[in-house]
């Protein structure tokens, strides 16, 4: 632990054949991402919501319906319960999950159902064994403090039982295009939220994952942005800009661990250059893997997942 500067772990290609994954879309943002289509083909899609209406003309190999209250009080649970399933729910999805190396539990965090199902997801994934991991939005500062205060409540349950969790605040979108309407908002926001399951997939094999896993389960909540630059010295430009990310918020707090995708020339001392350039940037050289995530025809663009 307290070796300064490891050396970043490069992955230039996954090794071991693909992950086998699972794709939760839990409540109505999970469902909108599932629907939407920008996650990779190859995967079990489960949908989890508390209006089967909403799920009824998804492409989805298993749809399942339960109230959010049922949900709620599955998802409050002490997570000292896990690894035996908390209902029959659970029990189902873990069956479900069984064989699956990772499970994505997608969502917005702050309704009512969604963000408590991806709770049970995660809770089913730990009962199959396979990493779970949450990809979730926080909702917009304008939709006020009961929705606020939720989405904390569902984050905190999250942090004790997913492997890993990222929050993309909806925020985000609004500091990029302020005046973009809401529903194409949420629809930009549903493909932030689908690309680090993508690029993950796209890096990450069989004889990886442990690895990842253990790298990503080091922070508690994990953020992510993303930069890319087109001309020479993209290595050093990308670790400044991604420095001064507001979402990454470097400046102001230590990161416990980092994973880089990078699209773009993916050659072994690129990547490593760029490790050492982001490890300066994070200032405390946390432990870091950077890679290879497909090519780009100019330049480099390169996602950070902090966790903290
Ligand atoms: N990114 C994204 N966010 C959404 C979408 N729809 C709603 N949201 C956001 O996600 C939060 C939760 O909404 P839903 O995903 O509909 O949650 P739900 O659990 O189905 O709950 P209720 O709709 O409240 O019953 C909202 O507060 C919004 O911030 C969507 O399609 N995409
Ligand atoms: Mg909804």
């Amino acid at each position: 632990m307290s070796h300064s500067n490891p050396e970043p772990v490069i992955i230039q290609s996954p090794r071991g054949g693909p992950l086998s994954a699972a794709f939760i879309g839990c409540g109505g943002t999970g469902c909108n991402i599932l629907a939407e289509g920008e996650l990779p083909a190859e995967g079990i899609r489960i949908a989890i919501s508390s209006e089967p209406d909403t799920m009824a003309s998804l492409k989805a190999g298993k749809r399942m319906v339960a109230s959010a209250r049922e949900l709620e009080s599955n998802a409050l649970i002490s997570a000292k319960a896990l690894r035996l399933a908390g209902s029959e729910f659970e029990k189902e999805l873990a069956v479900a999950l069984e064989g699956s190396d990772i499970a994505f539990m997608l969502a917005g965090l702050g309704g009512l159902s969604g963000g408590w199902g991806a709770v049970v997801g995660a809770r089913a994934a730990s009962v199959s064994r396979g990493m779970g991991f949450c990809v979730a939005s926080i909702p917009f500062s304008v939709e006020g403090g009961t929705r606020k205060d939720r989405a904390a409540a569902q984050l905190r349950a999250l942090m004790q039982v997913a492997d890993a969790t990222l929050v993309i605040p909806n925020d985000m979108i609004l500091a990029e295009a302020p005046n973009i309407p809401i529903n194409r908002a949420f629809r930009v926001m549903n493909s932030v939220l689908a690309s680090p399951v993508s690029l993950l997939l796209k890096s990450v094999g069989k004889d990886d994952i442990g690895q990842v896993r253990a790298l990503l389960s080091a922070g508690k909540v994990l953020a992510m942005d993303s930069a890319e630059w087109d001309r020479e010295n993209a290595e050093f430009a990308v670790a400044e800009l991604l420095g001064k990310s507001r979402w990454l918020d470097l400046k102001s707090r230590q990161a416990k661990s980092a994973i880089l995708f990078v699209e773009g020339r993916g050659l072994y001392d690129d990547l490593m250059e760029l490790g050492k350039s982001f490890s300066r940037v994070t200032g405390n050289g946390c432990p870091l893997i950077v890679a290879s995530a497909g090519e780009r025809k100019a330049g480099l663009r390169v996602t950070a997942v902090v966790g903290f």
